[in-house]
């Protein structure tokens, strides 16, 4: 039970803010997110639970993460964290759910139901390490939140600005510090450090052709990548563009992964050369694309799809030339919007077993540690690769018998440390891919040579119900390699509609008619 004392506390600090009328909130795949104006109470909530769940799991460290992501600069959001870096378990989405709707006059009532309901030990003590994007309302909402600790006497500390997986990373610090797990120094420097040593060790004797040009989104990335820059001392030409952080309506304005991934297209912005590589980081850089418009100045994506196939082909190789190829079971995880053609090929090229998720960092990160070396990455940009402890057993015990399998050993060895294991990560991701291009001494071009993408229809939005699969099903049978689905978005009041086929126009008809179907079946749903 919560006592006397800390429930009034709980009611005093509510009653500061107000209650969004007949507004109904719910933590999906994202947390919450929405106009920031809205998030007062939701905030509140999340601050009372993360004390929750911090005594839940007897003191270990919970991180909250305020950020809207790719969304426009007037949203915000907040997302909690669990001790090592993941998503927060499922379960308590919904005491979140149901904390976030309680009546400000009841909150209270509603925390102390829910001590008892989950049957949380009050004298446990409670630590919470918190950060923010560089969005405008962040600062307000860190006040809320710092309010709601504050009334329920939990520990905290303000890591200020943060990427996601930064704040991602210092939980699982924290809360590995002095066991033989540890992950790092629990700081944003021991974060840069961790990354330029691993990245050093990768890149022993190889060298990384031409530039890269890194878009920011406007967001958070943008000064922490000019720190990662400072420290790697390495002949790494990358040029940062859209970072400015000042103007407060430039964050994912006409830039960052979204835009690029939706738009298929280069931010206008961008001054790269045909041929350069370049990359976008969304506005928490939690999501990574690379592009390059070819001779013909064609645009040329490589999405989250093809950073897996190449992980995978790389870690592969390594694992084959370092002799423990036979101990590890690498997989791939996907979600429904990878292309069909990187499938074919992880199946029957790379010759890898492939797990296919629904939509949403938590459902793939679980799946891929069904795996010894699991990369997973959503079309979108999100992902990494996890490694299990028999996977890091393997390479740290085997011991080399030639120089070659010595130099595979350590460069997985190092990836190991490069890689984000708690989430996906952009600047991390960055990293990878740079070091695997200098190894596989790969232009952009080279990379996108690997296969040949299915031509998709951009994507459709509509605001009706789904659940049509039979029809679906039977309208894409009709088209060579159709494939297409509709899905309820969890971060937008919208259907999504996905389609793919062996032509543009096959791919823009297909979409055409599932989008109809799906409209036919909703109540009164429009294309937005
Ligand atoms: C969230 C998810 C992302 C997913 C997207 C789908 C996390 C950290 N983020 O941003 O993985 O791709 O939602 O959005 O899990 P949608 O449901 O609106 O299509
Ligand atoms: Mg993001």
């Amino acid at each position: 039970m919560a006592s006397p004392a800390v429930k009034k506390a709980i009611s005093e600090a509510a009653l500061q803010y107000q209650k969004p009328e007949g507004k109904v909130f719910e933590y999906g795949t994202a947390g919450f997110r929405m106009k920031a104006d809205l998030l007062n109470t939701v905030v509140f909530a999340v601050g009372l639970l993360a004390g929750l769940r911090s005594k839940k799991l007897s003191g270990q460290w919970i991180g909250v993460m305020v950020t809207a992501s790719h969304n426009p600069a007037e949203d915000n959001g907040v997302k909690l964290v669990d001790p090592m870096g993941e998503m927060l378990e499922a379960e308590w989405e919904t005491y979140a759910t149901k904390l976030a709707n309680a009546p400000l006059d009841k909150i209270a009532d509603v925390y102390d139901e829910l001590v008892k309901e989950i049957d949380v030990k009050m004298t446990n003590p409670a630590r919470v390490v918190f950060a923010r994007d560089t969005r405008a309302s962040g600062s307000r909402l860190v006040g809320v939140l710092n309010a709601a600790l504050t009334a329920t006497q939990v520990e905290f500390i303000d890591f200020k600005y943060m990427t996601t997986p930064q704040l991602h990373y210092v939980v699982r610090c924290k809360n590995t510090l002095g066991t033989q797990y540890q992950y790092g120094e629990p700081s944003e420097l021991g974060y840069y450090q961790k990354l330029v040593d691993s990245f050093k060790k990768v890149m022993r004797g190889v060298k990384v052709q031409g530039s890269l040009t890194v878009d920011c989104a406007n967001g958070v990335g943008g000064p922490k990548l000019r720190e990662l820059i400072k420290l790697l001392d390495t002949p790494l030409d990358i040029k940062v563009i859209n970072d400015d952080v000042i103007n407060p309506d430039s964050l994912n304005f006409e830039c960052g992964a979204d835009y690029v991934k939706t738009k298929q297209r280069a931010p206008p912005s961008s001054k790269a050369g045909p041929l350069d590589r370049c990359a976008s980081l969304d506005g928490d850089a939690d999501r990574l694309v690379y592009y390059f418009s070819d001779e013909s100045n064609v645009f040329r994506l490589l999405d989250g799809d093809r950073i897996a196939t190449l992980a995978a082909s790389f870690i592969g190789d390594l694992a084959r030339s370092a002799g423990i190829a036979s101990k590890l079971k690498i997989g791939v995880v996907q979600t429904a919007y990878a292309n069909g053609a990187s499938t074919d090929y992880i199946e029957k090229v790379l010759k890898l077993p492939i797990i296919c998720t629904n939509t949403g960092v938590k459902h793939l990160h679980h799946a891929a540690l069904r795996f010894d070396v699991g990369v997973y990455f959503e079309a979108n940009g999100h992902g990494t690769v996890t490694f299990s402890e028999n996977a890091l057993k393997a390479i740290k015990n085997t011991e080399p018998q030639s120089p070659a399998q010595q130099r595979a050993l350590e460069c997985l060895q190092a990836l190991t440390d490069l890689i984000n294991q708690a989430v996906g990560d952009a600047l991390s991701d960055m990293l990878l891919v740079e070091a695997i291009l200098a190894h596989k001494g790969w232009t952009p071009k080279e990379w996108l040579g690997t296969y040949t993408d299915l031509p998709l229809a951009p994507e459709r939005k509509l605001e009706s119900p789904a659940g049509l699969q039979g029809k679906i099903e039977s309208l894409q049978s009709r088209y060579h390699k159709g494939r297409s689905f509709a899905r309820a978005s969890g971060t937008e009041d919208a259907v999504r509609v996905y389609a793919e086929a062996a032509s543009r126009s096959e791919a823009d008809d297909l979409a055409t008619r599932v989008a109809n179907a799906v409209r036919e079946a909703g109540t009164d749903g429009q294309q937005a």
